[in-house]
Parts: structure tokens; C-alpha cells; sequence
């Protein structure tokens, strides 16, 4: 049977090579097509915009659109083919108006490449038939060519999203929006070579480093610097509102807009690290976190009271039982699931009063957020004291997303078989697998340090630097070890960064990438050593000797 789409950007990637049928996440073949038709538009425009520098034109509004888009097609942001078409429309619009300025100044704009020139159908049916034959599969030069050029535009997706975040919390980066039409550009440059290649796929990881960077002075600058926080996994009893995916600003409007009404505030996945920043902290309805990581949804959902807002990624199918009350906002769309465009979140907050919210308050268990680079380093005086006398031996970051498959559970092992003298940071939402495990202590410091979001991975960065200098050595000669899990682009995004700067070792899973062929993979173990995950008791064996 002749392949209805092609998709492997994500980790759970049919049998390992690609979805070709409909998309493990739940992307169907229709979808698909659209993402890769607004994905080849802004190749387009990334030509354009590439020439338009050299004359001095530089289209800020494409390019926060371009970012925008990209941050669009990401794993588990939009399902809503409904909301890809206009996407399409604006990009050959943006297109054609940046191209029309390059020609007036004199600039370069006799592209014959399709995604400079192609005109959309009228329809969406007529756009899903032109995204079916300008997907992934369209690449057909060399096969390692194609894995780092795949590795670049997922990367570029990741990119695009902390920019994106950081944006709208009023952080730019002119650099980034450089970057990104630069290597969306380089992907229609037939003439590139495999080392050409590698730089990219390196420079999107020095980028991706400045905007995490910006992203981390975003977030501290507007919501201060989180600090050691207890959360409650209980709830209270009152009308509740629970609030998914990664976005700072979106959760403070839900809290500014809900004050005085009655209703608690939750969290859930990436959300809970928010309850470390001041700026989110102070208000008193923000009362706790609900549930665990992204794949769980369907079954936390579905006996979560209240309404629920997805911000960003991981949404999935909704349950018939809970449809009518969860949200969208931003980026994320799924068929039928209400999307809140302008901010507004009125019908959110009507929609929690409606249901019944909880009945009575549950006094669950704790966790800890907020060990963020600052509180982190507040304490490196007393960190490095314990390194010197023994009584710490090793840190682990154990970091990165979550997903469904079994395999996952290594992680849980891997956390609750280190030694007692080690400390674990974690991030991202690979954590709930072990988030509310207790770990103990060493001499007051806890043993398991949440660092906040994968949005956060910079703060983790910071960390092990100041480690590095404090004991004058290089980030790969620290006791420290990288147990790294992914499954969208902004842990390639991530990944791609680690690589800029040279740090080796990272043990990588549940399943390597399906776009690294075995040449690119040989070129990455022989520079940066990286290694598969194998079982909790080798690796803890290998790295601790
Ligand atoms: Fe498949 Fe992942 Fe692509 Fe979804 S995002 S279609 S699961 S590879
Ligand atoms: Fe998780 Fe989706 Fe990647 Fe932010 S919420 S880490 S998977």
C-alpha cells in the first residue's frame, strides 16, 4: 500500500523508521501534508530573506513568523488542519511581499526552487494534494546529507520554539531570526557538502545555546529567579483549573484572570516549575500540581474537575468525557478542542465554574521546584565543600522528555539506584518518573534538584559551567553525567547545543533518532562519545567504576 505521509521527527516513530500510515502522536496523513506544505513556504521565504540581508532588508514580521510556524509543526502542538491553511496562505503572502522588496533594492530573486515560486491552492484539499509531494521524502541526496539536513530543520523546530517563548515575553534575538532562514535556506543548496553540513548542525546548536539564553532572562527578568519551592500533589476543595505546556505568560493571565473568583489554580507536566518563580508564586489561588507527564493525559484528564488549558505542546486526543473542557491557546490546536485566540480566557474561567471542581481538599504529598541556576548556585559554596570532602561523589543530570514506551522505566531505575552520595538534577518532563521519589539529603542539600522545564536546560548548562570553574576544570572532566531522554525537536534542539559545546559521554534514549544514519551516528560516538542507554545497573557500573 502506497505511503499516505512521512514523519520521523519524534522518538515514538512507527517501528522506529517513520510514520507512513497515520502518525503514532495521532497526525493524520491530511495534517501532515499541511505541515509540510507551510514547512516548504518558509524555505521560500527563508530564501528571500537571506538575499534581502545582503541589501539591507531585514522582514522582522516573517521572521516571527517563520519561527512561529515552525514552532507550529513541533510534535503534539496542532492537529487542526483547519488552522494550517491560512498559516499557508499568510507564508506565500510574507513570500512574495519580502520577495517584491529584494527585487526593488537590487537584490537576487531568480529562485526557480518550488518553494520560492509555487502558488497555493485555493482549498485545503488542493493544499494537502501539494503537501503530499513537499515532504520529508522529497530530499533525495545523499542518505547522510539527508539525516543531518532532517537533524537541522527538527533542531530548527526546537529553536524556533524557545524563540518563540522568549518573544513573547518581549525577548529578541536578531542572530536567531539570521540563523533560522540561513539554515532553512541551506536546505534548498544542492551544492553543500557533508562538512557543511556538520557546521550547521553545530551552529543551530550554538544558537539554540543564545536562545535559551535569552529565554532564561526572559522568564527570570519578568517572573524573578525561582526559588526552593514545596508543591502540594493534593488539591483543595473549590472549582479548579488546570493549565499544561510550557508557557509562562499564559499561566500569569489565567492567575490574573481568575484572582477573586473562587477558583484554584493547577498545574500539570512541564507547568510544575512554575510554581518556583516569585512573579508566579504570589498568587494565592496558585495552589498545586495535578498529575504527571504528557503520555498519562487521557486517564489524569479525564478525572481532573475542572477546565483545562493547554498552552503548548504535549496535547493528545482528548477523551469524549472530557472534549467540552479542555482549551487551547497560542500554537496548539486539536479538531474540535475550543481555542482560545485572544488571550481572553473568559470561557475557561466560565467553563471551571460550570463543573463541580473538587469537594473536599486532599493534603497529598510534596515535591520540590525552583532549584534553578540561581538558587543552585546561592548554595555552590556549600556544593562544592561536600564535592572536596567526599561526602557528594557524582551528579547525574538525568533530564529530558517523557513518552509512552516501557523502556522509559530506566529512568525510574536509574534514579532510585544512585548511590546515596550522588546528586540527581533533573528537567524537563522526563522527571516524572521519579519527581516524588524522596532521595534524602547530603548534608542538607537534597538529593534530587529540579531545575525547572526542558524551556530551562540553559539553567543546567550554567550549572555544571560553574561547577567547571570552581574546580578549574572543563565540564567533561566534573563528576557529573549526562543520562539524557528525548522525543520532540526541542530535545534535538538541545542535544544539538550539548554538542556545540563539546561535552561527551551523554547517554542517550530510550531509542536513538531515526533520522541519524549509521555514518552520522559512527561521526557522533567517535567525537562525542555518545552512547545508548543500556540497563540502570551497567551504566551506574560504567560511569561510577
Ligand atoms: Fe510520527 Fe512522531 Fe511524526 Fe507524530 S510527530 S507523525 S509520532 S514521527
Ligand atoms: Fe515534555 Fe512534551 Fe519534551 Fe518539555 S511536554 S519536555 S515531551
Amino acid at each position: 500500500m502506497a505511503d499516505k505521509m512521512f514523519c520521523y521527527q519524534c522518538e515514538q516513530t512507527a517501528g522506529g523508521i517513520g510514520c507512513t500510515r497515520a502518525g503514532v502522536c495521532g497526525k493524520s496523513p491530511e495534517t501532515a501534508a499541511l505541515h509540510d506544505l507551510l514547512m516548504h513556504t518558509l524555505k521560500g521565504i527563508a530564501l528571500y530573506a537571506v538575499e534581502g540581508r545582503k541589501v539591507g532588508i531585514v522582514d522582522h514580521e516573517a521572521a516571527v513568523f517563520t519561527n512561529e510556524s515552525l514552532f507550529a509543526t513541533l510534535t503534539n502542538v496542532n492537529f487542526d488542519e483547519d488552522r494550517f491553511p491560512p498559516l499557508i496562505n499568510k507564508a506565500v503572502e510574507y513570500r512574495d511581499k519580502l520577495r517584491d522588496r529584494v527585487k526593488a533594492a537590487g537584490g537576487k530573486v531568480d529562485f526557480s526552487d518550488d518553494a520560492a515560486t509555487f502558488k497555493p491552492a485555493p482549498d485545503k484539499a488542493g493544499m494537502i494534494a501539494q503537501g503530499v509531494t513537499r515532504g520529508f521524502k522529497a530530499d533525495s541526496d545523499d542518505q547522510d546529507i539527508v539525516s543531518l539536513k532532517h537533524t537541522l530543520l527538527f533542531g530548527l523546530r526546537g529553536v524556533a520554539a524557545y524563540a518563540d517563548h522568549a518573544h513573547i515575553l518581549g525577548k529578541e534575538n536578531d542572530e536567531i531570526y539570521k540563523f533560522v532562514a540561513e539554515g532553512l535556506a541551506a536546505t534548498l543548496n544542492p551544492s553543500l557538502t557533508l562538512n557543511d553540513w556538520i557546521g550547521l548542525v553545530l551552529k543551530c546548536g550554538e544558537i539554540n545555546l543564545k536562545t535559551m539564553e535569552l529565554l532564561d532572562a526572559a522568564n527570570t527578568e519578568t517572573y524573578g529567579h525561582p526559588v526552593p519551592t514545596k508543591v502540594p500533589l493534593g488539591h483543595k476543595a473549590g472549582k479548579a483549573i488546570l493549565v499544561s505546556g510550557h508557557d509562562l505568560k499564559d499561566l500569569e493571565e489565567i492567575l490574573k484572570q481568575t484572582e477573586g473568583k473562587g477558583i484554584f489554580v493547577y498545574t500539570h507536566g512541564e507547568m510544575l516549575p512554575t510554581h518556583g518563580y516569585p512573579g508566579l508564586k504570589k498568587y494565592p489561588h496558585f495552589y498545586g500540581h495535578y498529575g504527571t507527564a504528557w503520555q498519562n493525559q487521557k486517564k489524569e484528564f479525564a478525572e481532573f474537575p475542572g477546565a483545562i488549558l493547554m498552552t503548548t505542546n504535549c496535547i493528545q486526543k482528548p477523551a469524549e468525557s472530557y472534549y467540552n473542557n479542555i482549551f487551547s491557546t497560542g500554537l496548539v490546536g486539536y479538531p474540535g478542542v475550543k481555542y482560545i485566540a485572544d488571550k481572553n480566557f473568559g470561557p475557561v474561567i466560565d467553563k471551571a465554574l460550570e463543573l463541580p471542581g473538587f469537594t473536599s481538599d486532599l493534603n497529598g504529598k510534596e515535591v520540590m521546584c525552583g532549584f534553578a541556576r540561581n538558587a543552585v548556585m546561592s548554595v555552590a559554596d556549600k556544593v562544592i565543600d561536600a564535592v572536596k570532602s567526599g561526602a557528594i561523589k557524582h551528579f547525574f543530570l538525568v533530564a529530558g522528555c517523557d513518552g509512552a514506551k516501557p523502556g522509559r522505566n530506566y529512568y525510574t531505575e536509574f534514579v532510585e539506584k544512585t548511590p546515596k552520595d550522588t546528586i540527581v538534577l533533573t528537567l524537563a518532563c522526563g522527571k516524572f518518573r521519579f519527581f516524588d521519589k524522596d532521595l534524602g539529603d547530603i548534608g542538607g542539600i537534597p538529593r534530587l534538584l529540579d531545575v525547572g522545564q526542558c524551556n530551562d536546560a540553559y539553567s543546567a548548562i550554567q550549572i555544571a559551567v560553574a561547577l567547571a570553574k570552581a574546580f578549574n576544570c572543563s565540564v567533561n572532566e566534573l563528576p557529573l553525567s549526562m543520562i539524557l531522554s528525548w522525543y520532540e525537536q526541542k530535545a534535538v534542539a538541545i542535544l544539538l547545543t550539548l554538542f556545540h559545546l563539546g561535552i561527551k559521554g551523554i547517554r542517550l534514549g530510550p531509542s536513538l533518532p531515526a533520522f541519524i544514519t549509521p555514518n552520522v551516528l559512527d561521526t557522533l560516538v567517535k567525537t562525542f562519545d555518545i552512547k545508548p542507554i543500556s540497563t540502570p545497573d551497567e551504566d551506574l557500573k560504567a560511569i561510577l567504576g
